[in-house]
């Protein structure tokens, strides 16, 4: 019997997440959006399974606007909302998309009560905040995917950066899905090199800066919606690693209770990915100086959930 993935969205991510779902074989998929494009993602859903022959993939992919569609699924994968624009932070799509994962969190805990849920929508850690309080899942059953994307960006700016490849870029990026998100140059290495042997402290900075603004650059190039081939891979890792018992340590905005001193917030903490959900958060000791950048977007974070009115 095969796994189903519910895909709450199927714009530019969504469809994105469909196909990758398809080409891996993690279960037969179901794309759920508003009932004005139903049609095109039933388009796109009937596009996919006419290129399976060529993708080697046996996949039941179907589009709905129906929650009874979705009724049974293992994983549950949220883009349902508005993305940027040009010149809009991501806090600026707040209200607009409390209302939308409001209402998909009511019928995913209607129809898909057992689901493990993966929320993209941004602003990530308010969305899965609200998402998880409306649903009322136990926190193992509710992560944000932002860091695995901001963790990718990093390691891909590096190698692009020193010229090596992104295989053996290994780190992590802590914190919410924002500017004063939080690369680790300390805990980053090239081939078991530390990164600050072969970098130095300019480009090490440089790539900081980067990486917490690779969201905005991208907006910037496209001037209407934002980046899509990457949040959906970065969101198939965490799926996969569920619905295979990977148990991938992935950094996901996870619901702290005393974790680095948090209580009550989702925040982007590396994350034991089993086929319990998220299964574990692991602390790292921080530096004094990694303390006060996490502090930042910790109050950032607490900022926009305060704002939240659910
Ligand atoms: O790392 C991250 N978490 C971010 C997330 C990385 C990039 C993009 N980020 C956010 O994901 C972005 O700011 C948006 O909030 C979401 C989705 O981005 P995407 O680019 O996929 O947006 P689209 O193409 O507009 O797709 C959104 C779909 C679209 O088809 C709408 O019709 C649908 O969501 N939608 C809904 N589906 C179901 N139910 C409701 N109520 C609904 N409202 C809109």
């Amino acid at each position: 019997m095969r796994k189903k993935i519910a895909l709450i969205g199927g714009g530019q991510i969504g469809q994105i997440l469909a196909m990758l779902a398809a080409q891996k074989e993690l279960g037969d998929i179901v794309i759920l959006d508003v009932p004005d494009y139903a049609k095109v993602c039933q388009g796109k859903a009937l596009d996919l399974m006419e290129m399976a022959p060529h993708g080697n993939y046996d996949a039941n992919i179907t589009a709905t606007s129906d929650y009874q569609d979705i009724a049974g699924a293992d994983v549950v994968i949220v883009t349902a909302g508005k993305p940027r624009e040009a010149g809009m932070t991501r806090e600026d799509l707040l209200n607009v998309n409390i209302k939308i994962i409001s209402e998909v969190a009511k019928g995913v805990k209607q129809y898909a009560p057992n689901a493990f849920c993966i929320i993209v929508t941004n602003p990530l850690d308010a969305m899965v905040y609200v998402f998880h309080k409306v649903t009322g899942f136990p926190k193992h059953q509710v992560v944000g995917m932002a860091g695995t994307l901001d963790t990718a960006r990093w390691r891909a700016f590096i190698a692009m950066e020193l010229g090596v490849s992104v295989a053996d870029v290994a780190g992590t990026v802590l914190g919410g899905h924002g500017p004063d998100m939080v690369p680790l140059p300390r805990l980053t290495t090239i081939g078991g090199v530390p990164l600050s042997e072969i970098a130095t402290p300019e480009q090490i900075e440089k790539l900081i800066a980067r990486t917490r603004e690779a969201g905005t650059e991208i907006v910037k190039l496209f001037g209407k919606g934002s980046a899509f081939f990457s949040p959906a891979w970065s969101a198939i890792v965490i799926a996969e690693s569920y619905l295979k018992d990977k148990r991938r340590v992935l950094p996901c905005a996870a619901l702290c209770e005393g974790e680095y001193g948090i209580n009550g917030l989702f925040i982007g903490v590396p994350c034991l990915i089993s086929g319990k959900g998220m299964e574990k958060i692991f602390e790292i000791k921080l530096t004094d100086e990694e303390k006060a950048q996490f502090e930042k977007t910790i109050s950032s974070v607490t900022k926009t959930v305060s704002e939240c009115q659910i």
